[in-house]
């Protein structure tokens, strides 16, 4: 049974404290690298959201060198959980948790939705990550402002038409996670050459991105690793 096998969820906490002594604990980790931001954290935040006891395990440059070529496709986040073999993609495992925690649509179009807004989160990091990888500062700072006048604003847009409002379906879900962490470093300002406004002709998304931050579960996570 895949709650189990997930590890300790709220339901198992509500449990009589006896069966502590037949349940033995699986051990679910997610491993990403020592930073609070991208596919890992969005990861982590569904586990924690779903109540999964999780081990929160985070390599450094050297570690990752090392496990690369033993990880599924060459790339964090992965989530290994005891008795199955390691889990990548950050939105298989996305949905994996959402599934088996009820942060994600039972109904097959709603999920389609939820689907659809993960993959143009993705989209939305498959276009800026090169520009971050730009050496030349000049150059660097030209991507970005040209980004931060078209294509970010039209993709928050974009998006925005995708949600039913606060949130992507009709309850907090994962896709809901995703774009809360990909929309913060650039709603701090993070993101150099970037306005901290840009995504200020979306006002439905930035409701959601509130929305989540004022999420009990979410703020007690962000306080936790604050
Ligand atoms: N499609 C993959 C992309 C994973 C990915 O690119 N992960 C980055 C970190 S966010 C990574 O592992 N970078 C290190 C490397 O490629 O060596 C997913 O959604 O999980």
């Amino acid at each position: 049974m895949w709650a189990l096998d997930l590890g300790t969820g709220p339901a198992q906490l509500d449990r009589p404290a006896r069966r502590c002594h037949t349940a033995r604990m699986t051990q679910t980790t997610l491993t990403y690298f020592d930073m609070p931001v991208s596919r890992g954290e969005e990861c982590r935040l569904a586990l924690h959201l779903a109540g999964v006891a999780f081990h929160d395990e985070r390599l450094s440059h050297a570690q990752w060198a090392a496990r690369r070529a033993s990880t599924p496709f060459g790339a964090l986040p992965v989530l290994t959980v005891e008795g199955r073999p390691p889990l990548g993609q950050s939105n298989a495992i996305l949905r994996l948790i959402g599934r088996e925690h009820g942060l994600y649509p039972q109904d097959l179009w709603a999920a389609a939705k939820a689907d659809a807004v993960m993959d143009a989160v993705e989209d939305l990091r498959h276009t800026m990550s090169p520009i971050n990888r730009i050496a030349d500062a000049a150059e660097k700072k030209a991507k970005r402002e040209e980004a931060a006048r078209g294509y970010l604003p039209r993709w928050a847009k974009q998006v925005e038409a995708q949600l039913h409002g606060p949130f992507v379906g009709e309850a907090l879900g994962v896709a809901d996670l995703k774009l809360f962490v990909v929309m913060t470093p650039y709603l701090k300002g993070a993101i150099d050459h970037v306005p901290a406004s840009v995504f200020e002709g979306a006002p439905k998304l930035l409701a959601l991105h509130r929305a989540v931050a004022e999420d009990a579960r979410v703020k007690s996570w962000s306080a936790r690793t604050a």
